[in-house]
C-alpha cells in the first residue's frame, strides 16, 4: 500500500502527467477545468507493471494554492517531482522541493515533462540545473526521467522508476492507533458524509466506532473504499474514503482526524524542532505569528523561540548535535534564516499531532514557506519559561527517543524475540535497559508469549492478531464446510506477509497465545475463529438428514463413502459435506470403504469388548452374526480395532489387547 504525490511549479504538466499515467483526470472542479489550473488536491490511482496499485495525489503548483498542496503531501511515500523541460527550475520547483525535504519524504522520481518541446542539448542543461537544485535534499540522487504526456515517450520508464522507488520504501508501521487526517469531505446522495485521507498508524474497518478530532464528534464507519473499490478493512499507508454514519457533513472539515474514540487527544501546545529555510529573507522573531501545517490541518500559532543554533547556510544539523561552526541562538532571540532550533508553538485552535509528525511553518502574509521540522512533544505540560536550560536538554533527549521507545522500535523490527535480544539491538544496557523495560511495561507495550524468552511489542501483536483473524475469516468464507484452516496453511499464510521469519517455535507460541485469549480456537491440526461453525444450507441439510436416516435404518449395513458423497451432491459438494460430517464426528470411518454413525461405532466397540471380556476371544464370523451384518463390515471393524490396539489377532481369532 503506497501513495505518491506530485509536486512542482505551476503549469509544468503534473495533472496532465497523472492523467497520462492513470487515465484519470485529477482536476475534478469545474473551475480547474475552465482555468486549466489545479486549485485543490486531486486523486487518482496507478497500476504499476509489477501489479501494485498505488494512490496518487495531484497537487496545485500555483503559489496561491500552496496551502492546499500542504494538506495532501503529509502522508505520501514518494514524490513524483515534475519539472517542465522547456521552462526548467522555477520558484515553486524550489519551494515544493524545500517542503518535501522538510517533510523528509524519503524517495521520489524526477519527471522532466514536455520533453517533446525541447532539443536534446537543452534537456541536458535542464537536467544539470535540476541535479544542482535537489543536491543536499531528500530527493538528491533520485532518478531523472524525461517524459511527454503528449507523445507518451518515457511513460513506461517513469512507471518502472516509480516501482523501483516504492519497492525500496518501507511499509507504513501499524501502531494499532489509526489516524486518518481528512483532506476531503463530501456527500454521496443516499449514503451521507464521506471523508478521504491517507491512513497512518493503524487500520480501520467497516463497523468501527470512531471519533472526529479535535471536535470529539462520534461516528461509525458505514463503508470503506480504496481507489473506488469497496473494502472491509483499510491498511495503514493506503488512500481511504470512509462513509460515516451518525454525523452531519456540515460538522466535517479538512484537517480533522478520524481516530478510535479516546485514542488521541487534541493539543493547543506543541514543542518542535524547527529548521528555518536558508533562502527566507526575514528572521523568525520570538512570538511571531505563523501558520502551522500538520497532517491535513492548518492552524495559526505563535512561535516561541526556546533556543537554537546558527548554522552556516545550507548546512544541516542533525537533531540535537552541536556543530562547532554554529553559535547559539538564545531563548527569545530571533532565529535567522538557515538556523535551526527548538520552538514552542502556541496554537490558536486545537489540532491532533503526535510525536514524530513532520510539519511546515508559513508566514501568514505575505504568504511564504519559512521552514518546518518534527514534533518532539505533542503534549507539553506547560508553557516553557524562556530561560530554562533544562527544557532544551529534555527536548534533545525526547527527540532521540526514550529508552522505552527505542526498545519498542527494535522489538518491532525483530518480531517475536527474547527481551534480551531486543535490548541488545537497541544498544540499551545497565540502568537504561532497566528503565526501558519499566517504561514499556508501564505503558502495557509488551506481550509475553513465553515469559521474557519470547516477547513481542503490543503493536506487533495487534498486527499478528489481525492477520490471523483475517486469514481465518477468508479461509472460512472459501471453505464454509471445513471445521477450520489447516495449521500448516495458516503458518505459511502468516509467513507471507510477515516482516520477520515465522519459525515453527514462533508460530506455535503465537497460536497458543491467541488461543488463550479466545481470539481463535486451535484444536489439533485445525485452527478456526471462535465464531465459526459448519452450517449446511437448508437444501444441503435436507440431503444430510436423508442420508443419516438411511444410516439409522440400517446401522450395520451402511452406504460406502462414495455412495454417501453421491447422495449428498455433485461437483465436489458431496465430498466436502461428507468430510464435514466426519470432522464433526457425526460419522466415523473405520476403513476406506466403511462408515458408521459415530454412536453406532461406539456401541459396536462396547459390545465386542464385553463379548471378549466374557468369552476371551471372537472371530470375524461371530462379529458378523452379532450385528447381523456382512463379512465386509465385520472384517473392516476388526482390522480397525487391531490397528487401534484394542484387539490382537491370533490366527482366526481376536483377543482383547488391553483395557482402555
Ligand atoms: N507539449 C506538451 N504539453 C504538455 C505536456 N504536459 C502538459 N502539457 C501542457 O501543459 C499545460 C499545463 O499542464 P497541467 O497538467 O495542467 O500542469 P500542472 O502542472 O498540473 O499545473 P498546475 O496544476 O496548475 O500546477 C497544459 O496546457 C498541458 O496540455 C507535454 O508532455 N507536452
Ligand atoms: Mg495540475
Amino acid at each position: 500500500m503506497h501513495v505518491i504525490g506530485t509536486a512542482g511549479h505551476v503549469d509544468h504538466g503534473k495533472s496532465t502527467l497523472v492523467e497520462a499515467l492513470t487515465g484519470i483526470n485529477p482536476d475534478r472542479l469545474k473551475e480547474e477545468r475552465e482555468r486549466q489550473m489545479t486549485i485543490d488536491l486531486g486523486f487518482a490511482w496507478l497500476n504499476l507493471p509489477g501489479g501494485e496499485t498505488v494512490g496518487v495525489i495531484d497537487v496545485p503548483g500555483h503559489r496561491d494554492f500552496i496551502e492546499n498542496m500542504l494538506a495532501g503531501v503529509g502522508g505520501i511515500d514518494a514524490a513524483l517531482f515534475v519539472v517542465a523541460a522547456d521552462e526548467g527550475v522555477m520558484p515553486q520547483t524550489r519551494e515544493h522541493l524545500a517542503i518535501l525535504d522538510l517533510l523528509q519524504i524519503q524517495g521520489g522520481v524526477l519527471a522532466l515533462t514536455k520533453s517533446d518541446l525541447v532539443e536534446a542539448e537543452w534537456l541536458e542543461l535542464v537536467k544539470a540545473d535540476l541535479a544542482a537544485a535537489v543536491h543536499g535534499t531528500a530527493l538528491a540522487g533520485a532518478p531523472m526521467v524525461p517524459v511527454s504526456a503528449r507523445t507518451g515517450a518515457g511513460l513506461p520508464e517513469l512507471k518502472a522508476a516509480l516501482q523501483a522507488c516504492l519497492a525500496a520504501c518501507p511499509a507504513r508501521p501499524d501502531l494499532g492507533r489509526p489516524r486518518l487526517p481528512v483532506d476531503r469531505v463530501f456527500t454521496i446522495a443516499g449514503f451521507g458524509a464521506v471523508v478521504t485521507g491517507t491512513l497512518s498508524d493503524g487500520s480501520l474497518a467497516v463497523g468501527d466506532e470512531v471519533e472526529l478530532l479535535p471536535d470529539g464528534l462520534a461516528a461509525r464507519i458505514r463503508g470503506l473504499q480504496t481507489h473506488k473499490t469497496k473494502i472491509e478493512r483499510a491498511a495503514p499507508g493506503s488512500r481511504v474514503a470512509a462513509n460515516l454514519a451518525g454525523i452531519d457533513v456540515a460538522e466535517l472539515r479538512r484537517g480533522m482526524v478520524v481516530a478510535r474514540p479516546g485514542a488521541l487527544k487534541p493539543t493547543l501546545l506543541v514543542d518542535v524542532h524547527f529548521r528555518h529555510l536558508a533562502d527566507v529573507e526575514l528572521p523568525l522573531k520570538h512570538n511571531a505569528e505563523v501558520k502551522f501545517f500538520v497532517g491535513a490541518a492548518e492552524v495559526l500559532a505563535t512561535a516561541r523561540v526556546l533556543g537554537g543554533e546558527r548554522t552556516p547556510l545550507g548546512e544541516r544539523t542533525p537533531l540535537g548535535e552541536r556543530t562547532p561552526l554554529g553559535d547559539a541562538v538564545s531563548p527569545g532571540e530571533a532565529l535567522p534564516p538557515g538556523a535551526s532550533g527548538w520552538l514552542q508553538l502556541v496554537l490558536a485552535e486545537p489540532v491532533v499531532a503526535a510525536k514524530g509528525d513532520r510539519f511546515i511553518l508559513r508566514r501568514p502574509s505575505p504568504g511564504a514557506t519559512i521552514g518546518g521540522g518534527v514534533v518532539v512533544d505533542a503534549h507539553p505540560a506547560e508553557r516553557h519559561r524562556r530561560r530554562d536550560p533544562a527544557v532544551i536538554a529534555r527536548l534533545e533527549t525526547l527527540a532521540r527517543g526514550t529508552p522505552g521507545e527505542r526498545l519498542l522500535q527494535s522489538l518491532d523490527a525483530l518480531g517475536p524475540a527474547s527481551l534480551a535480544d531486543g535490548l541488545r539491538k537497541a544498544s540499551l544496557d545497565g540502568a537504561l535497559a532497566a528503565e526501558a523495560v519499566t517504561e514499556i511495561r508501564a505503558d502495557d507495550g509488551l506481550v509475553e508469549l513465553e515469559g521474557e524468552a519470547l516477547v513481542i511489542s503490543r503493536a506487533a501483536w495487534a498486527r499478528v492478531e489481525a492477520d490471523l483473524q483475517a486469514a481465518l475469516a477468508a479461509y472460512h468464507a472459501a471453505h464454509p464446510l471445513r471445521a477450520g484452516m489447516p495449521r500448516e496453511e495458516l503458518k505459511s499464510r502468516l509467513g507471507q506477509d510477515s516482516a520477520w521469519p515465522v519459525t515453527p517455535k514462533i508460530f506455535n507460541a503465537l497460536i497458543a497465545h491467541a488461543n488463550d485469549r479466545g481470539r481463535l480456537v486451535a484444536a489439533g491440526a485445525w485452527v478456526r475463529l471462535p465464531t465459526h461453525q459448519v452450517r449446511f444450507a437448508p437444501a444441503q441439510q435436507a440431503l444430510v438428514d436423508k442420508l443419516l436416516s438411511a444410516f439409522r435404518r440400517e446401522p450395520y449395513n451402511t452406504p460406502s463413502p462414495k455412495d454417501c458423497a453421491a447422495q449428498l451432491g455433485a461437483g465436489g459438494q458431496g465430498e466436502a459435506m461428507l468430510s464435514a460430517l466426519l470432522e464433526q464426528g457425526i460419522l466415523f470411518q473405520v476403513s476406506p470403504e466403511v462408515l458408521f454413525l459415530n454412536e453406532t461405532y461406539q456401541a459396536m466397540v462396547e459390545r465386542i469388548k464385553s463379548h471378549l471380556r466374557a468369552n476371551g476371544k471372537i472371530t470375524v464370523a461371530e462379529v458378523r452374526d452379532l450385528f447381523s451384518t456382512s463379512r465386509k463390515y465385520a472384517l473392516a471393524l476388526m482390522e480397525h480395532l487391531d490397528a487401534q490396539g484394542v484387539t490382537k489377532r491370533t490366527g482366526d481369532e481376536r483377543v482383547l489387547k488391553r483395557e482402555a
